[in-house]
Order: structure tokens, then C-alpha cells, then sequence
């Protein structure tokens, strides 16, 4: 089996919390799609580590990875997405191979998933994101 792991990246922003949202760029069938920025573990890698390494490599941002999201989204018979909480330790995020990057709250997340602005395996996480981005 191998694994997407992806980051629930948070800031804190005048007293509210905010979620990191990142816009694909490909392939076509979700280029335009905004995700939860992340990728493939290598065979063996720790899951904490292959996210802080895609999130470097993606966003040229550090993360402290905490504890994991509910839901695991299976992609494949062989490949299945889990997401993570971070938070930035270093760096201010660049789109080095997204479109674009933007900070949510609850009402934005909730409303991109209602008009199918989200890549839709993402669209799982959604409860337990905005439930998390009200109560902080
Ligand atoms: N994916 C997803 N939601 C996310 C992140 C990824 O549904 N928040 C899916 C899309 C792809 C797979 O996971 O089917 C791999 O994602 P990426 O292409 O972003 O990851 P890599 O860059 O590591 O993989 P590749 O080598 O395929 O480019």
C-alpha cells in the first residue's frame, strides 16, 4: 500500500483560525481544484516526514505535523490519502507547483465544498475542518 499524506495546515489570524488551501494546477480532470496541499510518501517514509517534505518542496514552508484527521480516503486499491494537522515552524508559503494559495475559515471551506470548488476526494474532511476552524 502507498499513501497520500496531506496537511491540514492552520494560522491563527486576528483571533481566528485559518485553514491553508492550495489550487491544482494538474492534471486536468481537478487543475483549477482547490486541495489540501500534500503528496505521496516514498516507499518506507514516515508519513510525518512525507509531508514535511512535500510541504518544503511544495510550498517552501517547515511544519510541526500533529495528530491525524478522521477519515482516510481510499484513491486506488493501492494508494490511500490521509491528512494531518500542521502548523508553519519557518517560511511563508509560495504556489511553487500550484496555481494559487489562500486562507479560509469555516464559512469559505464550507461554501467551495458546496459549489464543487474542492478536489473532490478532499471534500470528506470538510466536517472535521470546519468544526476545528470554529471551536479554536
Ligand atoms: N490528492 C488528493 N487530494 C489531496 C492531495 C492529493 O486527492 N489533497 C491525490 C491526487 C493524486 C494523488 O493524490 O491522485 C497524488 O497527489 P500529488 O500528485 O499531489 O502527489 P505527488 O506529487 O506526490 O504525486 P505524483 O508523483 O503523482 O505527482
Amino acid at each position: 500500500m502507498r499513501y497520500v499524506v496531506a496537511g491540514a495546515v492552520l494560522r491563527e489570524r486576528g483571533g481566528t483560525t485559518e485553514l491553508l488551501l492550495a489550487q491544482r494546477s494538474y492534471p486536468e480532470a481537478v487543475a483549477g481544484l482547490w486541495e489540501l496541499p500534500g503528496g505521496k510518501a516514498e516507499d518506507g517514509e514516515d508519513l510525518a516526514d512525507a509531508l514535511r517534505r512535500e510541504l518544503l518542496e511544495e510550498l517552501e514552508i517547515t511544519v510541526e505535523v500533529g495528530a491525524g484527521l478522521a477519515e482516510r480516503v481510499v484513491l486506488r486499491d493501492d494508494l490511500t490519502m490521509l491528512a494531518r494537522w500542521a502548523r508553519i515552524l519557518r517560511g511563508t508559503p509560495h504556489a511553487v507547483e500550484h496555481r494559487g494559495l489562500r486562507w479560509v475559515g469555516p464559512d469559505d471551506l464550507e461554501r467551495m465544498a458546496r459549489t464543487g470548488e474542492l478536489v473532490p476526494a478532499d471534500e470528506v474532511w470538510v466536517p472535521e475542518l470546519a468544526a476545528v476552524l470554529r471551536d479554536d
